[in-house]
């Protein structure tokens, strides 16, 4: 008898602590085994060709057109709904255009609206190529402007969408023209194209809207991404944390960089949470990367391994959308106490006639 309750005893104890510690061990074993991902580096980098062949995109130009019709078909298979959002620009006169597409997890949209965005212009001007005469023909963009936008194509066909969602798909025009003469709006003439999609969107939708995820210049050899100082830290932090699951901390480094004038600007001045995914500086020290707004831009400068890593993590991150952490904190922590309660409770009864030994007597 006196064994069996010692046993009995031990037995339920054991089992109370297992339940607890449960949640944590599953965590860990989670975090060791890599997760299924659909993300094809062969696909992006075959879109980062078809971007090639019709490079530069500069603003208002036929091939920009082009590209985006490219983009729009890419999309519309993998069963987004699309649209072509045109405007005159003054300063300098063109009509700009910027790509928005749309897709919602089984009509239930009732979370709100995350955005995914890219520039997908080339900056007109190779103002920092290191021969002077080529200082005014225009830089390529395959990695500021073209990589961005072949992770998110990619990303569109291999995406689950979060539940309670819904997913835009968003690409701008007119990002990189800043300093360039004639060219005014955004911020000295700057993030034009997505200046004008805040500007334009709805109360309705940008109350919605919960969170912009920009990507830029994300091809680089030896990829080197600080976090963004202005972007949402709660979310940058979430982002990092799953690339170094995914064994790309040497990339993702978990250092905060500075702030940069980049699509994400916009979004944050109108009060939505934003992260810009930028690489500021290259692991040699250059500005941004080596060849950054030259005409050495190139396809043979993107490493699409880069791309890899960069879209297996936002795919790895949208699967486990957690915008609201608190949430998910007070579940455990309630689990916690509760067992915590239970490990107690159960203790005194089982040794109630020790505790209360005076009593029974
Ligand atoms: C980022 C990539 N930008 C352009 N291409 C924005 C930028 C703004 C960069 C100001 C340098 C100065
Ligand atoms: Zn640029």
């Amino acid at each position: 008898m006196y064994f069996n309750s010692k046993f009995q005893t031990f037995g339920i104890a054991f089992l109370i602590v297992c339940t607890i510690i449960c949640p944590f061990q599953t965590q860990q074993l989670q975090a060791l085994s890599q997760p299924d991902l659909e993300f094809d580096t062969g696909v992006a980098f075959k879109h980062l060709k078809k971007y090639d062949q019709l490079a530069p995109l500069l603003p208002g130009s036929e091939n920009s057109q082009d590209f985006l019709a490219y983009a729009k078909k890419t999309l519309e298979n993998s069963l987004w709904s699309v649209e072509i959002q045109s405007w005159a620009h003054s300063g300098p006169s063109i009509t700009l255009n910027n790509l928005i597409a749309k897709k919602s997890n089984q009509n239930d949209n009732s979370k709100g609206i995350i955005v995914l965005g890219a520039h997908y212009d080339a900056r007109a001007w190779a103002d920092k190529d290191p021969d002077r005469t080529k200082r005014k023909d225009p830089v390529p963009g395959i990695n500021d402007g073209g990589s961005g936008v072949v992770v998110l194509l990619e990303l569109a066909r291999t995406v689950s969408i979060p539940e309670g969602y819904e997913v835009w798909i968003v690409l701008f025009d007119a990002e990189d023209q800043g300093g360039i003469s004639g060219w005014k709006g955004g911020q000295s003439g700057w993030i034009i194209g997505s200046t004008y999609f805040v500007k334009s969107l709805s109360d309705s939708d940008k109350n919605r809207m919960k969170l912009a995820v920009i990507l830029d210049i994300v091809g680089d050899y030896n990829l080197n991404l600080h976090k963004e100082s202005s972007s949402d830290s709660q979310q940058t932090n979430k982002i990092w944390d799953l690339a170094n699951e995914l064994g790309y901390g040497e990339n993702f480094l978990d250092q905060t960089g500075s702030s940069i004038i980049d699509d994400h600007r916009p979004f944050i001045n109108a009060g939505i949470p934003a992260v810009d995914i930028i690489q500021q500086r290259s692991k040699d020290g250059y500005d941004f990367f080596k060849w950054h707004h030259t005409t050495n831009d190139t396809i043979e400068n993107v490493d699409r391994e880069s791309l890899s890593k960069v879209g297996r993590t936002m795919e790895y991150y949208l699967e486990k959308l957690e915008l609201d952490p608190m949430s998910s904190n007070l579940i455990l922590s309630i689990l916690i106490v509760s067992g915590v309660i239970v490990l107690f409770g159960t203790l005194v009864f089982v040794f109630r006639k020790k505790l209360f030994k005076k009593r029974y007597n």
